[in-house]
């Protein structure tokens, strides 16, 4: 830990960091190195303050329990704002502010405010430290609990720092715990000046400025500046009985199974596959030269759900988090050992550290768990592969009941980035607010895109278009229920048999049966051996209502209203096509 800027660095950043002191007036500054003494000696700070409690040392070695404010669990969208000049370039998916009101505001709520505290100062990078497709950021912060987050999440420290320095720019953050309240809460994203400032929470993605702050949102306007793309995806490979080796990313939104599916454990009933995690929740891809889209995670680690990770569920999961990892609002068993719904028998303390009552749930529905992504039985070295992986497939899904059927594979790209925009899902714990609410949630990027939903799109259809060897898009729902409210589909596991198909379909070796809709599986040639699934079961997850699908082409086409605009002509043709191959 250094107190004073490190030898190097460049001017203008301890400028901003001298700046940032004056308004907030911390005790001291700290610029982070990210070394293993630095981390010792943050963690014990925490435990000697109450706020780490350290885990059963035998069961969770170096594993230490958190909980928040009960006003502080999840994302709060409506108090995140895009601040562009122009209110018509934040689009009607953002909340905006014009840039001068909006710093006038988080002046009055920074000044003074790390009075009596630490002020940290963490650069950071966002993919492996020699990519190309990198992109570097400096947070500054007041909470301890960030510094260790921070330092799993990305790549953090003196490497980091190197590269800034010689670059002379990176994306800044400035965040403050305050006072945890949300009527004083508010989180900035100036993106034209690669600007954040965050205020009033330490959770998750309003605090760890380099997830979705950075790498989403200013990532996202800063892609369509230079021609790639930022977005909520994992990215895994898979290498099939026959040794193909195929990358996939996958968009659900917040809580829809993206950790699940990068760690996905191949059944017993497939031997022969293999699976790989690059990613589980963020993706940055480029075209390449050869024609193809080029991708990398930008996070070294997991802020993962931890409700529902069981070791029948999510082995890896399970054994990754055994050990080395900072759980946030679980429940406590006796043995003092992490414990969340889907965990056998019952907890002794719930997220807030009470005794567990009659009734849960006792964890918290959005707990969560960090953890660096090395530590994961799956993970795919490839991650720190400078140029990225070539995409064979892209999916999109969410959490449907009813209509969405487990698969089918877009027509071709710009089919696809309809697909994409037409993306609903039910929402969950994952942000503050009403769970189980149909809404659309394009690209699962509607709390993300950094600018109007209008260009991004047409930013999807130019991309498309420098792509020669573009990878297939395909739209899955492991959420299909019957009238009971079960799950007809079993997933986790069994979800490969979908991405069986997938391979299958890219490597050219199977028919698919055309639908309105797009191309679906024959029933036959969904792997379904070593699986109870009927058929009557299966025809139901595979069926398209074609009368449902009009209306959801009318509800989709409302939806779109406030982006006419900006509607990519493109686009218009798309949803004119599914029209006419609906009426077809
Ligand atoms: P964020 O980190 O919020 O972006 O979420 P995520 O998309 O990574 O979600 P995650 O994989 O953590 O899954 C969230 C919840 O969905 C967990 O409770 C899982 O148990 C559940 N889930 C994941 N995959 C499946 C599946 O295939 N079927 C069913 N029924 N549930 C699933
Ligand atoms: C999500 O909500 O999509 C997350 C968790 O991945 S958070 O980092 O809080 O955004
Ligand atoms: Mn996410």
């Amino acid at each position: 830990m250094q107190t004073t800027a490190p030898i190097g660095t460049h001017a203008s950043l301890t400028q901003w960091v001298n700046e940032v002191a004056t308004l907030t007036q911390p005790d001291q500054i700290v610029w982070c190195t990210g070394s293993e003494a630095e981390q010792r000696a943050l963690t014990e700070q925490l435990v000697q303050s109450g706020e780490f409690r350290p885990l059963n040392p035998t069961h969770y070695p170096n594993s230490y329990w958190y909980k928040s404010d009960p006003k502080d669990v999840a994302r709060t969208e409506h108090l995140t704002f895009v601040c562009t000049e122009r209110r018509e370039d934040a689009g009607p998916n953002n909340v905006w502010m014009a840039p001068a009101e909006a710093k006038t505001k988080m002046a009055g709520l920074f000044a003074g405010c790390m009075k009596g505290r630490t002020m940290y100062v963490i650069p950071y990078c966002m993919g492996p430290l020699q990519s190309p497709l990198s992109r570097y950021g400096v947070e500054i912060t007041d909470s301890a609990y960030v510094v260790l987050n921070m330092r799993i999440m990305t790549r953090m420290g003196t490497g980091a720092l190197e590269r800034i320095n010689r670059e002379g720019q990176c994306v800044r953050g400035l965040h403050s715990t305050g006072e945890l309240d949300p009527e004083r809460r508010f989180i900035m994203h100036y993106p034209h000046e690669h600007l954040i400032m965050s205020f009033g929470s330490g959770y998750g993605g309003n605090a760890l400025l380099g997830k979705k702050c950075h790498a989403l949102r200013i990532a996202s306007y800063q892609g369509r500046e230079e021609g790639w793309l930022a977005e909520h995806m994992l990215l895994l490979g898979l290498t099939s009985p026959e040794g193909q080796r195929h990358y996939v990313a996958a968009a659900f939104p917040s809580a829809c199974g993206k950790t699940n599916l990068a760690m996905l454990l191949p059944p017993e009933s497939m031997p022969g596959w293999t699976m790989t995690t690059i990613g589980d929740d963020i993706a940055w891809l480029q075209p390449g030269a050869d024609g193809r889209l080029w991708a990398i995670n930008p996070e070294a680690g997991y802020f993962g759900v931890a409700p529902g990770t069981t070791l029948k569920t999510n082995r890896n999961a399970f054994k990754m988090i055994k050990g080395n990892t900072i759980f946030t609002n679980v429940a406590l068993t006796d043995n003092n050992e992490p414990w969340w719904e889907g965990m056998d028998g019952k907890p002794a303390l719930d997220w807030q550290g009470r005794p567990a009552g009659e009734h849960g749930p006792y964890a918290h529905p959005n707990a969560r768990f960090t953890v660096a992504a090395t530590h994961n039985p799956s993970y795919g070295p490839e991650a720190e592969d400078p140029h990225g992986v070539p995409l064979s497939a892209i999916i999109f899904g969410g959490r449907r009941a009813s209509l969405a059927p487990l698969v089918y594979e877009a027509l071709d790209w710009n089919h696809g980035v309809l697909v994409g925009a037409s993306v609903a899902s039910e929402t969950t714990a994952a942000i503050t607010g009403q769970v189980g609410v149909l809404r659309r949630d394009p690209m699962a990027m509607k709390p993300f895109c950094g600018y109007h939903f209008g260009d991004y799109w047409q930013h999807w259809f130019n991309i498309g278009q420098k792509l020669t060897r573009p990878p297939k898009v395909f739209h899955v729902n492991w959420f299909r229920q019957n009238a009971q409210g079960k799950f007809l589909w079993p997933g986790f596991g069994d979800n490969l048999r979908v991405l069986e198909w997938m391979i299958k379909r890219i490597d050219q070796r199977i028919e698919a049966h055309a639908t309105p809709i797009g191309l679906m599986p024959k029933a036959a040639d969904l792997n379904r051996t070593g699986l109870t699934l009927d058929d009557s079961v299966l025809t139901e997850l595979l069926a398209v209502d074609t009368d449902a699908w009009k209306q959801e082409l009318t509800v989709l086409e409302n939806d779109l209203v406030p982006y006419a605009d900006r509607l990519p002509p493109q686009m218009r043709h798309q949803l004119d096509a599914l029209r006419a191959r609906l009426q077809g």
